[in-house]
């Protein structure tokens, strides 16, 4: 029989663009040739999806730049976006907002996207309507996990433990502001200053301000609101950070060894860079007891089980000074080149890059088999 047919999806409408391609290029170097067939497909910043050449070595070259969707949807003799194969002169190709033909040839698609359309739900759900099996979280998860106020209410609900929050949704701005100033203002006097202001959407650490008093909060709702109408207050947890992995096995999800990210000097928070490329300063394995490992592993299965994710997902902590296991956030699509946190956490257990990759492409080949 023929082998799977694996789409690798990747670029998109986002700021992230570039890092996806490079992940796009470490998961087409490590995916299993004789296993599968493999499709590079780049969605182009204005939304096209476009056949481009299978060259992972163009698209990860460390301390060289990296190339435009335009110059890999370019064969190497020059102009024309790849073929299918060979012997079929049609290519993927649509304008935005259309389901790409080619989806029904292929048997499962390896997203690698960021944000809105990505790894919010609405890919997840274009894949449901064409019937394509994907690797990763589906619809729900993926909205769950794009959210900060849902992911909260769905661990708290399942008796995981989450840090004090306030939502500000934009009616409420609008019509109440000074109510929704005076709810701030109460959560200050219960947990104190300094506040973190955040979209409750979208993944980045962008619009997120630290608000050290009641005067900068007004800017700092304002600064989120230009990324996401719905905002989140947040108190400082004080304690240690440390992130833990799941994969999904056949019998079901397993956690990672856990690492910790030293805290930063400066900015308190991640930025994008740290985030996706700079892993380097992360530990792993984390310097836990044997007991807290047990613990931070127990949580992260759980989350994953509660957000219903499937395929894996990156659990982020707080080991709180009085050593309570507080649960930050998941990704359900983490940073996924091989130095990230997500694979150096599997290496460190055991797992490496490629058979990460083929992992996760068999448990989206076994869901679309009917078990779940
Ligand atoms: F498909 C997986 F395995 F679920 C998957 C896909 C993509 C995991 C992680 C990622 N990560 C990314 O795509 C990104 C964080 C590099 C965004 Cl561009």
């Amino acid at each position: 029989s023929r082998k799977p047919r694996v789409a690798v999806v990747f670029g998109g409408r986002s700021s992230e663009h570039g890092i996806s391609i490079v992940t796009a290029g470490a998961v087409l170097r490590a995916i299993d040739r004789e296993k599968y067939d493999v499709l590079p497909i780049g969605i182009t910043g204005d939304g096209r999806w476009v056949l481009t050449a299978d060259e992972p070595d163009r698209m990860a070259i460390s301390g060289r730049e990296v190339p435009t969707m335009a110059q890999l949807a370019e064969s190497p003799d020059g102009g024309v976006v790849l073929p299918v194969d060979p012997s079929n002169r049609e290519v993927v190709y649509a304008e935005p907002g259309s389901v790409p033909k080619a989806l029904g040839e292929v048997d499962v698609v390896f997203p690698v996207l960021h944000g809105p359309y990505g790894e919010d739900g609405t890919l997840q759900g274009l894949l449901e309507l064409s019937g394509t099996p994907y690797v990763g979280s589906g619809v729900l998860a993926s909205a769950v996990g794009q959210d900060k106020e849902y992911m909260k209410r769905v661990f708290t609900s399942f008796g995981l433990p989450v840090g004090p929050y306030v939502v500000v949704r934009p009616r409420e701005w609008e019509n109440d502001p000074a109510g929704a100033r005076r709810r701030i203002a109460e959560f200050a006097g219960e947990h104190g200053w300094p506040l973190f202001v955040k979209p409750a959407r979208g993944g980045s650490s962008m619009g997120i301000t630290k608000v050290d008093s009641f005067e900068g909060l007004d800017e700092a709702i304002e600064e989120a609101q230009r990324h996401d109408p719905k905002i989140l207050v947040e108190a400082l947890l004080r304690g240690r950070e440390i992130e833990c992995g799941v994969l999904e096995f056949e019998d079901g999800p397993r956690a990672s060894l856990p690492a910790e990210i030293p805290p930063v000097s400066d900015h308190s928070f991640y930025d994008f860079e740290a985030k996706y490329i700079d892993s380097a300063s992360g530990i792993v394995p984390a310097p836990l007891t044997v007991e807290e490992t047990a613990e931070v592993q127990r949580l992260a299965v759980a989350a994953f089980e509660a957000a219903a994710c499937e395929g894996l997902v990156r659990a982020d902590f707080f080991l709180t000074d009085d050593g309570q296991f507080v649960i930050n956030e998941i990704n359900t699509m983490p940073g996924f080149t091989p130095i990230s946190m997500y694979p150096r956490m599997w290496q460190e257990s055991g797992v490496g890059y490629a058979e990460l990759v083929d992992r996760l492409v068999q448990a989206a080949l076994r869901r679309s088999t009917g078990l779940r």
